[in-house]
């Protein structure tokens, strides 16, 4: 294509301090400053009106899925509305008043707002038609839809293989949209399907498929108020999940406890006010937490191995601790497990995961005598180099306990995106499937490429080197959520050709190929022609979701509308399948999602009211597709660090007002931040050992593979974080997680256990 000249990109936006004002952390979640910031936000993005409209529309029946995670709805919704103080943020950054449309695109050059913060981006709002940036050009101009997809088609034909497009998928999008587009990518010939589960819960996948056969979560909703125990482990529901508290405060009201495993004591997880219930606004609230475990980084095996040491010595002991009689007809591997924990040594696990003895004897006395127990985490497990270990971990746990497939009782890997589950379900991954490829064949005809696609870092690798040329993203922002920053814009500079469907302006628009194409969609929240889609929650329940409000322009076109558009234009009029049929009929689709895939029977009828779950071995205990039919024990080793006397383990965590790489504001209340973003929380004691200063400003700088990589400018912020350890915001700090530091199976960037020097600034 082109030779123009590289445009002037800032991979991450300029620097600005801007208010900084630290206060203790809340002492409980939600109540009724949660209330005031959900409303005060929304009003402000949405006005009133359409605000309160769409609110009262969430996650009810007949309303749309919360775009906000994918915790599943209760049975009976409250009249209120079943929203969160973080779900009408996520309503209201869609719902926004502000418009990316022409007169801002002329207004403002990439290479300007590529200076922004991320922050900016986002408030530029809701694109509104199609736009193009040509070879060279640094303003986004107008382009009609049907030019747009010719462009496509013909950056597609002008491949020399379909292995040199890539096909990134982020999570919100429907069933529908994402099983057209698994279609097609596969009709191209290429299982090139990145997406955001990637370098998010790609490690519970791997772990879960091993251990107990299916890649997805054991419990439902209803079990929480039947368990003993909770265990919330490397998870902060306060602010990623809050519809969560309210069954754990379920959970407590009928007698069960709840254990934290965390290197932070997060407030969302010490007290909840429910905001649906009187009580909550007006009382006390519910204590959430009975053991909190206050652990190192990235030391959860080795203090699960100790806990699991302590518990074998009083089974040993005589005591009935663990379930024989589930370990014997269900499970493989138990002598195993139990002689390496024989082989492990009490002090040193003790000493590596840094938690105080007690609290966890306080923890095995309970693990001892209860054996409804429910596990569940999020990304504080599964983004560390031995990811899929700290989960297989879990299993072993639970086996031990005989908690799989009973009720009260299982996994719970919560899910981010808000239907993140369901596009893997349809078809969204980058492995092969024999099955699929096989009904694939049997119901379009076509026999799907047998051939390995990329994941997220090998994709990012193969633009890098010029191996890939094309960038197709159905949602998401690739470039602020990957990791190594600066090297990820590199890669997708260097295509011929990139293209986002989005809704909202943000980096990834900017860091472009040298063709590059906006393509305005449609938000959950949205008026869909009177259609619907559906989404699957985080526990495997299929649903509808259509929205209602008036779309913010009359240019946009649905996700399935667009990849059918794209598809046709790639295959032209002789094409064997109407893909513009398929892209404008969803009934036709969930037809065909239901001839293609098991459980999807009577799909449409049956995705009404609160839906339907698809097929879970795990949770009726049929573990039949694993090695002697039998759920796996697995022998984890230790997670090594050597790390030199002025290096740190850092985390990189969301804060309250965000979503991924979208800020909604600079505050994390919880955690006691306000109006700023560029803090990192640091051990008072190791702050006063290096003669550091609260709020000094200082670098974070990792150091791999020889070369240096740089955070500039963070304010220190002196928390209760086990010694060693450092938490800090993404993406501001993912410039310094390099491209080649992965999970070992999963291949998820380790975000959560970065290795750091702090320089001054
Ligand atoms: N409001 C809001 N909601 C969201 C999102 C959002 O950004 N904003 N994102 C969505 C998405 S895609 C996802 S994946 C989820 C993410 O949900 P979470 O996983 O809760 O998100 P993080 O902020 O990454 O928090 C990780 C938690 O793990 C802890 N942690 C870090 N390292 C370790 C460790 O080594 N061991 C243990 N035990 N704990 C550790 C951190 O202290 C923190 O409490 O939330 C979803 N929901
Ligand atoms: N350092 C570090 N990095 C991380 C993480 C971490 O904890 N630490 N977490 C990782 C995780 S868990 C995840 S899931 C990824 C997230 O990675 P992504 O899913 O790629 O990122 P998001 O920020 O969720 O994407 C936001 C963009 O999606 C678009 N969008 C929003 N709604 C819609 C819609 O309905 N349709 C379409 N087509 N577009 C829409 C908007 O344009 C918005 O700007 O980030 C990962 N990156
Ligand atoms: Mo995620």
């Amino acid at each position: 294509m082109s030779d123009a000249p590289k445009r002037n990109i800032s991979a991450t936006g300029t620097i600005e301090f801007s208010n900084l004002k630290v206060t203790e952390p809340s002492e409980y979640a939600a109540g009724i400053p949660g209330i005031k910031a959900a409303l005060e936000h929304v009003s402000k993005e949405a006005g009133l009106f359409r605000s309160l409209k769409t609110l009262s529309r969430m996650n009810q029946k007949e309303g749309f899925d919360c775009p906000g995670c994918a915790w599943p709805d209760p049975e009976k919704p409250s009249k209120l509305g079943e929203y969160c103080e973080n779900g009408a943020k996520a309503i209201a950054e869609e719902a926004t008043l502000e418009r990316a449309d022409r007169s801002f695109f002329e207004k403002h050059s990439v290479e300007e707002i590529s200076t922004w913060t991320d922050y900016h981006i986002g408030k530029s709002g809701r694109i509104t038609e199609p736009f193009i940036l040509r070879p060279g050009a640094i303003h986004y101009e107008p382009i009609s839809w049907a030019e747009s997809f010719k462009i496509i088609g013909e950056s597609l034909h002008a491949l020399d293989s379909p292995d040199e497009a890539i096909f990134y998928t982020s999570g919100r999008s429907s069933n529908e949209a994402a099983f057209l587009y698994g279609l097609f990518v596969r009709a191209f010939g290429t299982n090139n399907m990145p997406d955001c589960s990637n370098m998010c819960h790609e490690s519970s996948g791997v772990a879960l498929s091993e251990t107990l056969g299916i890649g997805k979560g054991s419990v439902v909703l209803e079990d929480f108020p039947e368990a003993e125990v909770v265990i919330v482990i490397g998870q902060n529901p306060g602010t990623n999940h809050p519809r969560m508290l309210t069954a754990l405060q379920k959970c407590k009201e009928n007698g069960g406890k709840l254990i934290t495993i965390n290197p932070l004591s997060e407030s969302g997880l010490n007290r909840f006010k429910n905001p649906q219930q009187l009580s909550g606004i007006l009382g006390s609230g519910t204590a959430l937490t009975d053991i909190f475990l206050q652990v190192k980084i990235n030391q959860d095996v080795s203090l699960l191995k100790l806990i699991m040491k302590r518990l074998a010595k009083r089974h040993n002991g005589g005591e009935k601790v663990f379930d024989l009689e589930f370990i014997s007809k269900k499970t493989s591997g138990y002598q195993e497990l139990l002689d390496d924990l024989e082989h492990h040594n009490e002090d040193e696990l003790l000493q590596l995961c840094g938690v105080d003895s007690k609290q966890i004897d306080l923890a095995v006395e309970l693990l001892a005598k209860k054996s409804k127990i429910i596990i569940c985490w999020a990304m504080g497990l599964t983004q560390h180099k031995n990811g899929v270990e700290n989960i297989k971990e879990c299993v072993n746990l639970l086996l031990l306990k005989g908690s799989i497939g009973k009720k009260g009782a299982g996994t719970c890997p919560v899910r981010g995106h808000s239907n993140v589950q369901g596009d893997r379900s349809v078809g969204i991954m980058h492995h092969v499937s024999e099955s699929l490829n096989k009904s694939i064949q049997n119901v379009f005809g076509f026999q799907p490429p047998n051939k390995e696609g990329l994941d997220t870092v090998n994709a990012i690798q193969a633009m890098h080197k010029g191996k890939a040329k094309v960038f197709i993203a159905l949602g998401g922002n690739f470039v602020s959520a990957a990791s190594d920053t600066i090297y990820t814009s590199d890669a997708l500079q260097s295509c011929d050709l990139t293209v986002s469907v989005s809704t909202k302006l943000n980096r990834t628009h900017l860091t472009a190929g040298k063709t590059a194409l906006i393509l305005p969609t449609l938000g959950r929240t949205e008026k869909d022609k009177k259609r619907f889609v559906t989404v699957e929650n985080s526990m495997g329940k299929v649903h509808q979701s259509e929205g209602r409000l008036k779309p913010v322009s009359e240019h946009l076109k649905s996700e399935p509308e667009i990849i059918g558009n794209i598809a046709q234009a790639y295959f032209g009029d002789d094409a064997q399948i109407d893909w513009n049929s398929l892209g404008t009929d969803y009934d036709l689709i969930r037809e065909k999602i239901s001839l293609v895939l098991n459980g999807y029977q009577e799909y449409s009828n049956r995705s009404k009211g609160s839906g339907f779950y698809l097929p879970n071995n795990t949770r009726v205990g049929d573990f039949s597709k694993l090695p002697g039919g039998k759920a796996q024990f697995s022998v984890c080793e230790l997670p090594q660090h050597h790390l030199e006397k002025d290096e740190f383990v850092l985390m990189t965590v969301r804060s309250h007002d965000q979503f991924n790489t979208t800020i909604y504001g600079m505050n994390d209340r919880y955690r006691g931040i306000y109006g700023e973003r560029r803090v990192v929380f640091m051990n008072p004691s190791d702050m006063k050992k290096r003669q550091l200063q609260p709020q000094q400003v200082i670098d974070l700088v990792s150091c791999y593979d020889g070369k240096e990589r740089r955070a500039e400018k963070f304010k220190l912020i002196p928390y209760d974080i086990p010694s060693g350890n450092l938490c800090a915001y993404f993406p501001e700090t993912n410039v310094l997680v390099p491209i080649d530091l992965y999970a070992d199976k999963s291949n998820t960037p380790v975000s959560k256990s970065v290795i750091v020097k702090i320089q001054a600034s």
